[in-house]
């Protein structure tokens, strides 16, 4: 569950569907995949998955400082994930710690490690 945190809030943000996790494994609804994979080509590329991670980013960040409190975070991490993610450990997500997440997420859920995410 935490290990797919952040891939988890961002789709729960932005997406009017739930995500489902089974054995915890990633499990892309196939609305999920075809929002993710912007150009359409079946695939979800690195570069995708981080450009919808950066907007989700900015869509928590409320007040626009490039950080993210535990309370603009709140609605979608637990004080457990928050911390989890929160490398630095100064009670705020920056950009990058958030971004890093994703990447990791990426890189977990890309079994064959081809660059990219193919709906199964
Ligand atoms: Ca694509
Ligand atoms: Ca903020
Ligand atoms: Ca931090």
């Amino acid at each position: 569950m935490k290990n797919s945190l952040a891939l988890a809030l961002a789709l729960s943000l932005s997406a009017p569907f739930a995500v489902m996790a089974q054995n915890g494994q990633l499990a892309f609804t196939q609305e999920h995949f075809h929002h993710l994979d912007v150009d359409k080509d079946g695939k979800v590329t690195q570069a995708e998955y981080r450009q919808f991670m950066e907007g989700a980013f900015s869509k928590l960040d409320t007040d626009g400082n490039g950080q993210l409190s535990s309370a603009e975070a709140g609605e979608v991490l637990s004080a457990e994930q928050f911390a989890s993610v929160d490398a630095d450990g100064n009670g705020q997500l920056s950009r990058q710690e958030f971004l890093d997440q994703a990447m990791r997420d990426f890189q977990r859920a890309d079994n064959n490690a081809d660059g990219s995410l193919r709906f199964p």
